[in-house]
């Protein structure tokens, strides 16, 4: 029976020596130590021994077992640590690597200069506005009093799309709307893209945007077009801007000028950017025609108001010195990761 136990601890201990992971380890405790293993097994054998061997044979067992577990627990704790060494080893993270770039979108120049433009409206009490770009006859010229014969109805001029139906040549349509459906004081800006069937070359597109303001009150006067138009055009291109209120036309103001600015090119002095004459033109205005109120419903001997138009893609054009008015539309990303 000695040699029985000494063969088993021999065996058990090979296997320990062996075992490479925590699984076998675990199958090699059951084998010899578990309630099923060996050395339990001759425990239940030792009734066939005489009364003086079986505690010399007890005591044997009982040794082997404390050893046995003592070889197997040291080597599963070996297994244990090798296991998690491994385990960090495969999940390290390499803190030197470089880091992906993160890219982050940027504004199209025409929205940097639109919000430039809102927020410097916005501080002077306009709310902004915006309306659908497919129009009918009557909004876009009907109620601007824009007559049948006038030149802008001709198809040359306007993408029509069904008899009465067109792209709007201008956003005044988004405050005709707001006429008739609020009651003065309105003052209000609508920016949007318009569409005009013009010839394409570096400074015409047939999509463009603008800004159109409307301010309708009680003794709303030119002075306060001239306050509003000049504080304006001294935010956007620098307090030292003169500007300049010229003479103009429109059907659908009455008096209507032309606005004029210091170029901001040469200061003045005449350069290619104004061509030679030191002024640029930045945008028309006017007290709203009578007609164009009536039709909305206002009471031209009540109220009085005044309108203006801006380009947007001129004033973007000169700020940025882009020499095509056709690079804006074509969203090309080199062309637009320069800004
Ligand atoms: C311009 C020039 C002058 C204008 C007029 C109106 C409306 F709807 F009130 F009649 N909106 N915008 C206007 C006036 C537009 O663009 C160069």
């Amino acid at each position: 029976m000695k040699e029985q136990i000494e063969l088993i601890v021999a065996a058990a201990k090979k296997a320990v020596d062996e075992a490479s992971d925590e699984k076998q380890i675990d199958e090699i405790r059951v084998k010899y130590l578990g309630k099923k293993g060996e050395l339990t097994a001759l425990l239940k054998q030792m009734g066939s021994l005489s009364a003086e061997e079986r505690p010399i044979m007890g005591q044997m067992v009982n040794e082997a077992k404390a050893k046995l577990e003592e070889i197997v627990g040291a080597k599963q704790i070996q297994l244990k640590e090798k296991a998690t060494e491994l385990k960090l080893k495969a999940e390290q993270i390499d803190i030197t690597m470089p880091a992906k770039e993160a890219k982050v979108g940027k504004l199209h120049p025409l929205n940097t200069v639109l919000n430039d433009m809102i927020d410097i409206f916005q501080s002077m009490g306009f709310d902004v506005l915006d309306g659908p770009e497919v129009e009918t006859d009557h909004y876009n010229f009907e109620c601007l009093n824009v007559p049948a014969d006038h030149p802008a109805r001709d198809m040359q001029d306007t993408f029509y799309l069904a008899d009465n139906l067109l792209l709007r040549t201008q956003t005044s349509a988004a405050q005709i709307r707001t006429m008739e459906n609020r009651k003065p004081p309105i003052r209000i800006i609508c920016p949007g893209r318009v569409f005009r069937a013009d010839e394409v070359d570096a400074t015409h597109s047939p999509v463009f945007h603008q800004i159109e303001g409307l301010v309708v009150d009680k003794n709303v006067t030119m002075c306060d077009l001239k306050g509003v138009l000049e504080q304006f055009a001294k935010e956007i291109y620098g307090a030292d801007t003169k500007v300049k209120f010229r003479p103009s036309f429109f059907p659908f103001t009455e008096p209507s000028v032309e606005v004029d600015v210091t170029c901001s090119e040469c200061g003045g002095k005449g350069c290619r950017v104004c061509k030679g004459s030191g002024w640029i033109e930045i945008l028309g205005a006017g007290m709203v025609h009578p007609n164009v109120l009536r039709s909305c419903g206002i009471d031209p001997e009540v109220y009085s108001g005044f309108a203006f138009g801006i380009g947007l893609d001129r004033l973007t054009t000169t700020r940025y010195k882009i020499s095509d008015i056709r690079l804006l539309f074509e969203n090309d990303k080199r062309f637009l990761d320069q800004f």
